[in-house]
């Protein structure tokens, strides 16, 4: 199988016959043709044939959202144990003060109960339902309105979320760990985030190992997106994430971002959670994972240069500021 992997470019000044990539301001006029075994070659656009449609094609919007532009998905986290935001929003007071100061940085409200940092173990679901419906709901009564997602790999969290005023599924399992998540995405017409991982949360940090991290994470997402579909999710609602940290050490993390804008061939807005992850520590010389926050910023804009259409972060103030710098230095709406 031949791969192919857009050389994106921002500058405003295009050469003749670039293509769009996935109908956004940023385009290319070579790609990179990658197979198992043989050395990548930067080859021009058009040698990638009818893979060229998929890439340079309008993404659906997702969740109401236009997927022209780079959108930001902030993180609240209601667990006692997350790896950088653990017991601080625990309260529902804290949840809904922080949920509603993130509402006002970001596109995307991404709400969680369970942390999946390296070594967690499952919580029931009855303790994350409890954690995160109400959240959900209040947000809602509050009259925010700002899409909000599930992070949840349990059907019975998800229809909780969805029935207190959720909009997104997002599975750090694609749809793999709960076999009722597919069917209910599928029954309730709500789109997802399909999220690539290696193992479980508890073993996953162990010792990861992969072929070609880059073409395996690629190969793994296309057979859940083809999952999905089989259950009647279109792929025009379905986001695709390359899972930074799960299941992967820092080497295939860097591969991962260095070849982003792959997965762009899957014909999905791509979306990047790198935010405070252990890499960004280990580079950027920050042991705290609530110092982590210039690394993540830049990595989200090194995501943002390659086309990605999510980000997701914690720190979506900051974000706000850079990706409204880097659109207005690269010409687009800022
Ligand atoms: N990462 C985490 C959780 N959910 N979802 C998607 N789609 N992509 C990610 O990269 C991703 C995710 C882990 O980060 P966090 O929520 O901050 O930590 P924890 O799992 O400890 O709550």
């Amino acid at each position: 199988m031949i791969y192919w992997r857009p050389l994106v470019q921002s500058d405003l000044s295009r050469p003749r016959g670039a293509v769009p990539l996935a109908g956004g301001a940023l385009w290319f006029s070579q790609v990179e043709r990658l197979e198992r075994g043989r050395a990548p070659q930067v080859v021009p656009a058009a040698e990638a044939g009818s893979a060229l449609d998929v890439l340079a094609a309008p993404r659906a919007d997702f969740a109401g959202l236009a997927m022209d532009r780079p959108r930001i998905m902030g993180i609240l986290n209601v667990t006692p144990d997350s790896f950088s935001d653990g017991g601080r929003f625990l309260a529902p007071q804290a949840a809904l003060a922080q949920a509603r100061a993130m509402a006002e940085a970001a596109d995307i409200l991404d709400i969680g109960g369970e942390s999946t940092r390296p070594g967690a173990l499952p919580v029931p679901v009855d303790e994350e339902i409890a954690r995160t419906a109400p959240v959900i709901a209040a947000l809602r009564a509050a009259g925010v309105a700002v899409p909000i997602s599930i992070d949840t790999r349990k059907a019975a969290v998800a229809k909780a979320a969805l029935a207190a005023g959720a909009d997104i599924i997002n599975d750090v399992a694609a749809l793999s760990y709960d076999p009722a998540l597919g069917p209910l995405a599928a029954a309730q017409g709500v789109p997802v985030v399909l999220m690539h991982h290696q193992g479980t949360p508890e073993t996953m940090q162990a010792d990861p190992r992969y072929d070609d991290v880059l073409l395996d994470v690629f190969d793994g997402l296309a057979d859940r997106v083809a999952a999905a579909e089989a259950l009647g999710i279109p792929r025009s609602r379905i986001a695709v994430d390359p899972g930074i940290g799960f299941g992967k050490t820092v080497a295939h993390n860097l591969a991962l971002i260095r070849g982003l804008s792959l997965f762009h061939g899957l014909g999905c807005p791509v979306l990047l959670g790198a935010s405070r992850k252990r890499f960004i520590g280990v580079i950027g010389g920050a042991e705290a994972a609530d110092a982590r926050m210039p690394g993540s910023v830049a990595v989200a804009l090194a995501g943002v240069a390659q086309g990605v259409q999510i980000v997701r972060v914690h720190d979506g103030t900051e974000t706000r500021q850079a990706l409204r710098l880097w659109q207005a230095v690269n010409g687009g709406e800022a």
